[in-house]
């Protein structure tokens, strides 16, 4: 099925789809936020990452969310995982930036069959540090990641700049419940938030069923599995993958959230 997202992925590596989710969803998961810094005091806003998800009943529900899914689809087909998502949270006036990069290049997937949808929770602008991809990047091989912290940045790592041309980037402007669609291999990455204004985002990688998540054994659950790693639509296939069980609500693991009680 071809349509004007599929093209514009196809052509530039990327796409925009504004209004994708309600307000009254995009409150929640602004909530959600809070609640994980307030669980996790430790990390930092923009590390809220896919370890923190395994029993979370909400933000299963909402990377679950079919309108998420219908897009998720057209990309990757009818058989859905859930191989990672992490909320980029960039606190007003010293949100970091997140370096060059190209996702596949640090990412334990065979093969690299995978898309990201990235969630406006807040209003992403220039001035707040919205996502900014270099168009037609997706055909470049994958680059080594370097290690980086010449400046606080989210991963700590980027790749070389020679391998970037900076004055071709494109900002993905999106209002809160708003999605961008990227690819592995474009190269993309976000400045630094100096504003008054929070600019928080939901990476969310979703991946067909047929392809295989290589885990380390330290990153295992005590179930040994992926701690992100969940069947949302379709079948499985056999011998690839094993998912955990979709959270139930429990006000222990989970923010309580509009419908919860029959969630699942
Ligand atoms: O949220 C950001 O600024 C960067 C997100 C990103 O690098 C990704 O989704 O792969």
């Amino acid at each position: 099925m071809q349509d004007k997202v599929i093209d514009q992925y196809e052509r530039d590596g990327y796409a925009l789809v504004q209004d994708v989710l309600d307000a009254d969803l995009i409150m929640e998961a602004s909530a959600h936020v809070d609640w994980l810094l307030a669980r996790n005091p430790q990390l930092r806003p923009e590390q809220l990452g896919h370890f923190l998800m395994t029993h979370d009943a909400f933000w299963v529900r909402l990377i679950s969310d079919d309108r998420l899914l219908d897009i998720a689809e057209k990309f990757i087909g009818p058989n859905i995982a859930l191989f990672a998502s992490h909320y980029i949270s960039k606190p007003p006036y010293d949100g970091q930036a997140v370096l060059w990069h190209q996702d596949g290049s640090y990412w334990p997937l065979e093969p690299m069959d995978v898309v990201t949808l990235w969630l406006a929770v807040d209003d992403s602008l220039p001035e707040n540090g919205c996502m900014r991809v270099i168009p037609g990047t997706q055909n470049t091989n994958l680059q080594e990641m370097k290690r980086n912290t010449a400046t606080p940045n989210v991963l700590n790592s980027g790749i070389e700049t020679s391998f970037v041309d900076e004055s071709s980037a494109v900002d993905l402007v999106l209002k809160k419940g708003g999605v961008s669609v990227h690819h592995p291999n474009i190269i993309h990455g976000s400045n630094a938030n100096h504003s008054p204004l929070r600019r928080c985002g939901l990476t969310i990688r979703y991946i067909p069923t047929s392809t295989r998540i290589l885990m380390e054994d330290n990153q295992r659950t005590s179930e040994n599995r992926w701690p992100s790693a969940f069947l949302l639509r379709g079948e499985a296939v056999p011998g690839i993958n094993e998912y955990n069980q979709i959270p139930r609500y429990t006000p222990e693991n989970s923010m309580p959230f509009r419908g919860c009680e029959n969630w699942k």
